[in-house]
């Protein structure tokens, strides 16, 4: 058995029920059992700013999927939900969206995946529910902390508990 930790993030139609409907497929999924979930945040556009705010939320499961096994259910999940990459902009809008941030202390990269990762530690959106759920796991390549990490983040995006932004931009 692994554990990962998951990143849903959803910015158009209803974001909040979108990544709600996300991770109860993921909970009735045999092979997944859902350890702890993060708080839902808003958060301002990460690398393409001209869109509106995601909605975010980290989980950790416990699963005896493999890394690629793991991707290849999240990425039927995008599917049941609405996701057509055919359309779509690297970084641009989503209705949602599903990562692999860790997987244990695996370090791993291909074509298809790359573990951790690769923009885990840059991003407020996946570090703030982290530190949530996971402040002491330690980044295998960076071996630093989700709490340093977070610590040196420069120029972070806004990240707000969901439903406390006010005079939220779109
Ligand atoms: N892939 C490689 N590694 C992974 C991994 N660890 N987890 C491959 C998941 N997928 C991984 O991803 C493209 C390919 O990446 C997959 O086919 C898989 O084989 P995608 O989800 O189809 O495309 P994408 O999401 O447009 O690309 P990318 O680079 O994954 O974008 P990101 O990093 O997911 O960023 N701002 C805020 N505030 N909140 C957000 O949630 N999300 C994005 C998307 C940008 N800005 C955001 C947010
Ligand atoms: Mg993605």
């Amino acid at each position: 058995m692994s554990t990962a930790f998951l990143s849903l993030g959803s910015n158009t139609g209803d974001r909040l029920s979108v990544i709600q409907q996300a991770v109860s497929f993921l909970s009735n999924d045999n092979s997944i059992e859902i350890l702890a979930a993060s708080s839902f945040y808003e958060t301002e556009p990460w690398g393409r700013k001209n869109q509106a705010w995601f909605v975010n939320a980290v989980i950790a499961v416990k699963t005896e999927l493999s890394p690629v096994e793991l991707l290849r259910v999240c990425q039927d999940i995008e599917s049941k939900l609405g996701r057509d990459r055919s359309n779509e902009v690297r970084w641009g809008e989503r209705p949602i969206d599903i990562d692999i941030l860790f997987y244990d202390d695996l370090v791993m990269s291909n074509e298809i995946l790359t573990i951790p990762h690769m923009f885990v530690h840059k991003r407020a959106f996946t570090l703030v529910p982290m530190l949530e759920i996971k402040p002491d796991f330690i980044h295998p390549v960076l071996n630093k902390t989700i709490l340093d990490l977070h610590s040196e983040l420069e120029n972070p995006e806004d990240v707000f508990l969901y439903g406390t932004v006010i005079g939220m931009e779109e």
